[in-house]
């Protein structure tokens, strides 16, 4: 197949021209701005696929088009790598640079990345696309299709699905349906198959109840559709009740992003009975958060951290009740609750590391153990197996030496559903829901229980406007500052006045505001050091609007 870089440039001239002077940056997950400005950045990312694509010898790619957790007007891309990990990092610096150049230099562009990256532009290719439901989502979905055809790929579009699920089809598709079957049922399938056998016909144990409250409006995304599709897959295997099925703005009081910050149920929840399992999901249903309001009329949130640890501690049973030989270990970054990470290392005793925020650095470092758990505290996260768990496992589960008990090998069998009920391609609040729900049946848990393991220390999240976010940098996994001259200094000063305090500063890799993080030994304190950590970035990094007030 012969194919005329030209058209390249005619296409983003005539179709695609690029609006904007300012450059911008792949980020924590991708790009991500208001959605009239990235008609051009998306074309431009169905070229990069393609050709990313072809230097992957024609193994699929995705494309998935969201923004998530930001606001209405916003929108945004992200690339899939083949066994559905986000974009190489390699790659990130080639589609900002893509994204950056003008229209003019696209071509040449073009060409200097398939001369570097040695790939045969007449080879095949694939690129899978799929969309949120915000109304800008299709035009933009038709500037990526335009883009792939444009170097003549093969785009397939899945119109509108959640980010999870798209990463799922993509490695469907390299695997040639061993993973799964790349379509919505092929994905509903697995996961009801594997939770129904996980549960057995027991519904109810020990304080397990089989009722959990789904917020249905799921930040009013697209996951509220596909979720509300999904449980009615589930029989009654799963008793769920659906409130706030209505339309409205999306992520606007509701949502897990919602609940994780404000600390507060999402509006429209009905009179329920204290201490009932509550969740929800966020737009592009990647996130999960738990809650649940007990007897005193007081709030308690089961966050991601929460999440990680009580999946952390079944895991660690059934490898230990099976006897495989495998490393275990949890990925957090720095929004952890520093009573979750003390928990995971003295308690569990599991190893913990910490990266920068974003999944993509999160999964990274999970594969460096055999069972790498990764969440961020928002609810964002997953578990991935190496080959040699996998193999282990399946070999313990057919007892391929006979010198296991029958002990063993249930465990090793129930382990090795559970790997089928785990979207280990990227978190997946559907997948997580179900584990969750798969674990505290199997321990007979309810939420208190579940609450019990520790206590969180009181923590906050605020937003700040400043002029320019990229004049805070930020290092040791987003921990320290590394400019503006003395901000770290101040920041230590003043984490340093507060029993167990701990605050960070870091720009959103997503939206245009620098996140502000503080924790400490009472509320109090967490709320007076947030507001002293916001004042002296808003003095020293160029902060706009009203003065913060502490
Ligand atoms: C995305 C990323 C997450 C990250 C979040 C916030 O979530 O996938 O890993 O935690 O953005 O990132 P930042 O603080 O840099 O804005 P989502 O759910 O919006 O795709």
């Amino acid at each position: 197949m012969s194919v005329n870089l030209r058209a390249v440039y005619a296409f983003a001239r005539e179709m695609y021209p690029k609006n904007v002077t300012t450059d911008i940056q792949y980020g924590t997950a991708g790009f991500r701005t208001r959605n009239d400005k990235l008609y051009y950045v998306m074309y431009r990312m169905g070229l990069l696929a393609t050709l990313r694509s072809r230097a992957k010898d024609g193994q699929t790619i995705g494309v998935m088009i969201t923004a998530s957790h930001n606001p209405e007007p916003d929108n945004g891309v992200k690339l899939v790598d083949p066994m559905g990990e986000m974009l190489d990092q390699s790659w990130e610096k080639l589609a900002t640079n893509l994204v950056n150049v003008s229209d003019m230099e696209l071509q040449d562009e073009i060409a200097r990345i398939i001369e570097n990256e040695k790939i045969d532009i007449g080879s095949a290719s694939c690129v899978f696309v799929g969309m949120d439901n915000r109304y800008h989502s299709p035009g933009l979905l038709k500037a990526v299709e335009d883009g792939v055809l444009t170097l003549k790929g093969r785009v397939k579009s899945f119109g509108i699905v959640t980010t999870p699920m798209l990463h799922y089809f993509v490695v469907c598709a390299n695997t040639n349906n061993a993973y799964g079957v790349a379509t919505e049922e092929g994905y509903y399938d697995k996961l009801t198959t594997s939770f129904k056998r996980l549960r057995g016909t027991e519904f109810e144990r020990g304080n397990y109840k089989n009722k959990l409250i789904f917020d249905g409006k799921c930040a009013n995304g697209v996951g509220a559709r596909k979720m509300l599709r999904f449980l009615k897959t589930m029989d009654n295997s799963l008793g769920i009740e659906v409130f706030n099925k209505g339309e409205g703005k999306i992520n606007h009081e509701c949502g897990a992003d919602y609940v994780k910050v404000q600390q507060g149920c999402p509006i429209g929840l009905p009179e329920i009975e204290p201490n009932t399992r509550c969740c929800s999901v966020d737009g592009d249903a990647d996130r999960l958060v738990y809650f649940f309001t007990d007897a005193n009329n007081q709030f308690n949130l089961l966050d991601g951290d929460r999440i990680a640890t009580l999946i952390a501690g079944y895991l660690m049973d059934l490898i230990e009740k099976c006897g495989v030989d495998v490393t275990i270990g949890l990925v957090q970054t720095a929004y952890a609750n520093g009573a979750s990470t003390e928990y995971i290392q003295n308690v569990l005793k599991v190893p913990v590391a910490t990266t920068s925020t974003g999944v993509k650095h999160l999964h990274h470092k999970a594969t460096e153990f055999d069972v790498g758990i990764y969440f961020e505290a928002n609810g964002h996260g997953t578990v991935v197996f190496s080959n040699k768990a996998r193999k282990s496992i399946h070999a313990a589960s057919k007892n391929v030496g006979n010198d296991l008990n029958e002990e063993q090998v249930a465990a090793a069998r129930k382990l090795l559903l559970t790997i089928d009920l785990i979207n280990e391609t990227v978190g997946d609040a559907i997948s997580d829901m179900l584990l969750v729900e798969t674990i505290l049946h199997t321990n007979g848990w309810d939420v208190k229980d579940w609450l019990a393991a520790y206590t969180d220390l009181p923590n906050v999240q605020q937003k700040l406007m400043v002029a320019d976010r990229n004049v805070i940098r930020v290092t040791d996994a987003d921990r320290k500052c590394v400019t503006p001259d003395g901000l770290q200094k101040e920041i230590d000063l003043l984490v340093a006045k507060y029993p167990k305090g701990r605050s960070f500063v870091r720009p959103s890799g997503t939206e245009d505001v620098v996140r502000i993080y503080a924790e400490a030994a009472t509320r109090e304190d967490t709320d007076r050091l947030a507001s002293e950590v916001s004042l002296i970035t808003y003095r020293l990094a160029g902060g706009i609007g009203r003065e913060p007030s502490v």
